[in-house]
This record gives structure tokens, C-alpha cells and sequence, in this order.
């Protein structure tokens, strides 16, 4: 199987389908587009994806993108380890815990959305960190009161990571790359510390990619 990976060290999403692909031990190569410096922008990479936009999947010459349809998309191609329950209901909630952080919180802290609070309201770094800071702490907020509701048992649905894990430790990340305290968050640091323990996680960080600036 021929996959490869246009990504990011930095990028949230493409550590979201490193993690995918290490858990099912798929290998892959990782094409890096610096996303830090506008290289989503040039032609090459725009002809392979229309969003300008880290990460796309490349399976036997299919082109994938958005990271919750590749990791579905592993799942069917791999189904084992399962990311995603078999029964609908679970199934149900690893999507929307998922996309708490995919949807929600992620979105507001890339690149594109600093660039133009710079750009069109003249927010400087510190406003940019304050904006960031906010709501990757929302996400976790939202995550720690669903893991009250539901405890982790070990992981978001049980005995196994998936993708609920994956997308919420994607947002623990975004938390450590803006200094946040985790300790209003004990669940969500507790269940993440869990997956940082598996290779699968612990080397797909973006701390721990080629290409990764402190
Ligand atoms: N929802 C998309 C997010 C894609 C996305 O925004 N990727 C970021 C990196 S995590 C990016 O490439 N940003 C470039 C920019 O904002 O200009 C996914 O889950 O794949």
C-alpha cells in the first residue's frame, strides 16, 4: 500500500492522521508543506488541494483531504484497530467528540484565521495569542465537562483509542503550543497523558516531527 502525506509538523490535523496511520501501522511518507511560511499557496501544492490546506492523503494516486474523512477512510480500507465503534450509537458519539475540536475549536486558531484577524482588524501578536488562547481553552473546557458525563474508561469509549482520543489530544496539543494550564482540565490531561503514552501518539506530536521550530 503507497500512501503519502502532505503535512506539517505544526499542523493539528495532519498529527490527527499520523496518529491513524501509526495505530493501524500503516507506513507513509510525509511530504512537508510549510504552511508557517505561505507554501500552501504555491501552485504545485494548490493544484493538490483546492482549500490550500494541510493535510492531504495520497492512497494508490486517490487524493483524501480533511482529516475526519481520511481517518474514516483508513478505518474502511483497515479495519483494524478500529478508530471509529462498530455499534451506530458509539459510533455516533466518537464523531461528535471528535469534532468538538475538528469542528469547533480547531478552526479558530489556524493560520489563515491569525492572518486576518492581523490583516483586516490590526490585532497584534499578543491580541493573536489572547484570541488563541481562548479557545483552545473552550475546547478543553467542552471536553472536561463531557468526561464528567462520561467518564473515560480508559480512553474517550473504552478499552481502546480512536478517534475521539486522537482529536482530543490534537486539542491538548494546540493547549501546550499556547502555554495553557491544564489543571482546570484533570480529566481531559489525564486521558490525553494516557495516549502520549503509546508510540502511536507520543511520535506523531508535532513537537517530535522533522521541521519542528521551538
Ligand atoms: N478541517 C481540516 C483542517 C485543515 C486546516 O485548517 N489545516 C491547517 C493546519 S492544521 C492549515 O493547513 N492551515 C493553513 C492556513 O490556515 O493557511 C482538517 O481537519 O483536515
Amino acid at each position: 500500500m503507497t500512501i503519502q502525506l502532505y503535512g506539517f509538523w505544526r499542523s493539528n490535523a495532519a498529527f490527527r492522521v499520523r496518529v491513524a496511520l501509526a495505530l493501524k501501522q500503516l507506513p507513509f511518507d510525509e511530504i512537508e508543506v510549510d504552511i508557517l511560511s505561505g507554501r500552501q499557496f504555491d501552485a504545485g501544492y494548490a493544484a493538490v488541494n483546492a482549500e490550500h490546506v494541510v493535510p492531504t492523503f495520497v492512497h494508490e494516486g486517490q487524493r483524501i483531504f480533511q482529516s475526519m474523512a481520511i481517518m474514516e477512510y483508513l478505518d474502511e480500507i483497515q479495519p483494524e484497530p478500529r478508530l471509529l465503534p462498530t455499534d451506530v450509537r458509539e459510533r455516533a458519539y466518537a464523531r461528535s467528540l471528535a469534532l468538538v475540536s475538528v469542528a469547533d475549536a480547531h478552526p479558530l486558531v489556524v493560520p489563515r484565521v491569525r492572518k486576518h484577524l492581523a490583516t483586516a482588524f490590526g490585532a497584534d501578536t499578543a491580541a493573536i495569542e489572547s484570541w488563541c488562547r481562548h479557545w483552545a481553552a473552550e475546547g478543553l473546557a467542552t471536553y472536561e465537562r463531557l468526561l464528567d458525563r462520561r467518564p473515560a474508561a480508559p480512553f474517550a469509549l473504552g478499552e481502546a483509542p480512536g478517534i475521539a482520543d486522537i482529536c482530543m489530544a490534537g486539542q491538548v496539543i494546540t493547549g501546550h503550543l499556547y502555554q495553557l494550564d491544564m489543571a482546570p482540565f484533570p480529566k481531559v490531561d489525564a486521558l490525553t497523558k494516557r495516549c502520549f503514552e503509546l508510540p502511536a501518539f507520543a511520535e506523531a506530536h508535532p513537537f517530535k516531527q522533522p521541521g519542528y521550530k521551538a
